[in-house]
């Protein structure tokens, strides 16, 4: 309700993240109304001004918090991928629905401060004023509230799309994928830019993430994945989300097998989950390898590398190159490419 002023600015420094988001959108809705100062010629002139300063000033500080919520997700919107694991995360359909309701605040939040700046200029008398102010500003922050629910789901997504990658559409992107603890981010560390943490147990990667390699003239993104247990019922957030960079992110796997078993599960199952996954991605391109060559086991004729001590992963750099020429945009016309050559002699 109303702002008391200077007191009110302790309230809103003591917001944390606990407080529903509309307590500080309101604070500061509320404080920004009361400092209004209008001149005018008399006090009646005065206090209508201050009326309808109030009425503008609280609602626009309103909508402009609002329009600064949904800004993540308007156009161009979330990539499939990142539509994908808000989904998965947060449940089917629930942006969607929060970024309707929110809008749809926005639009009677439009409403009401046009309808208090009519009702304002059909009244006369400073008390009028006073009860037409308390009233927009109750109606505001009812509205406001009644979105409480929606702007934390909003914050809550925005902050776990802040930790997982921003996949660029225009540069190719590969995800090292496989069962827990067979080596993929020892290999992603060893292919790109990324410095994943690597230790002797299941599911130390636990969400995605991405670093960047260049393969000669191809740029390249290397997408790090949980580990995946293959058990499409029972799989946990960390499993789902490999399994969805696996379906919507990505151009081509490298799917990293440990033939010495010491990642603890068996050659078979891992085989299995390859099987499926060829099965249900019928278009995607899976560069199938053997981790852990410095190790003994058992072989098959697929690649054979060691993150450990390197051995095969220029093979493995020019397979990739390879799988992702098709990426490359064609070169332009030969007119196009002399005269766009800066380097040209003048004529
Ligand atoms: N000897 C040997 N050990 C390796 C090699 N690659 C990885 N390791 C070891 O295997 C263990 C797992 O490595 P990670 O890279 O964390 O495996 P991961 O597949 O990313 O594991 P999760 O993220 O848990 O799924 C670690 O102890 C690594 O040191 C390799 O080429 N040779
Ligand atoms: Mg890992």
């Amino acid at each position: 309700m109303p702002t008391k002023g200077r007191e009110d600015r302790g309230a809103a420094r003591a917001h944390d993240r606990n407080a529903p988001p509309s307590s500080a959108i309101l604070d500061a809705a509320f404080r920004k109304a009361y400092r209004a100062q209008p001149h005018g010629q008399s006090q009646l002139d005065r206090s209508r001004r201050r009326a309808q300063l109030k009425i503008i000033r609280s609602t626009a500080v309103v909508l402009r918090h609002l329009k600064l919520r949904l800004k993540p997700f308007a156009a161009p919107g979330l990539s499939e991928l990142q539509r994908a694991l808000v989904d998965q995360s947060f449940g089917a359909g629930k942006l969607g629905r929060s970024l309707q309701r929110l809008r749809h605040a926005d639009e009677r939040i439009r409403g009401l401060s046009q309808d208090m700046q009519r009702a304002l200029r059909n009244s006369s008398t400073t008390d009028e004023y006073a009860v037409i102010v308390r009233q927009c500003y109750g109606r505001l922050a009812s509205f406001v509230r009644e979105v409480d629910p929606d702007l934390r789901l909003l914050r809550d997504i925005e902050y776990f799309l802040e930790q997982r990658p921003r996949l660029g559409k225009e540069t190719p992107t590969i995800a090292i994928a496989g069962f827990p603890n067979v080596g993929k981010s020892s290999l992603v560390a060893r292919l790109s830019t990324a410095k994943p943490k690597v230790a002797d147990y299941p599911f130390t990667t636990l969400s995605l993430a991405v670093g960047h390699a260049d393969l000669g003239f191809d740029r390249l993104q290397v997408v790090d994945t949980p580990g995946v247990l293959g058990r499409r019922r029972q799989a946990n957030p960390a499993e789902a989300e490999a399994e969805a960079a696996v379906r919507h992110g990505v151009d081509a796997v490298v799917f990293v097998f440990d033939p010495t078993e010491s990642c603890g599960y068996p050659m078979a199952d891992q085989e299995r989950l390859l099987a499926r996954w060829r099965e249900e991605f019928p278009q995607l391109p899976i560069l199938e390898i053997e981790t852990k060559s410095d190790l003994p086991a058992t072989r098959t004729s697929r690649l054979q590398v060691s993150a450990k001590s390197g051995a095969g992963l220029d093979e493995l750099r020019a397979r990739i190159q390879a799988l992702l020429v098709r990426f490359r945009p064609p070169l332009p016309p030969m007119e196009v490419a002399v005269e766009a050559d800066p380097f040209a002699p003048d004529e």
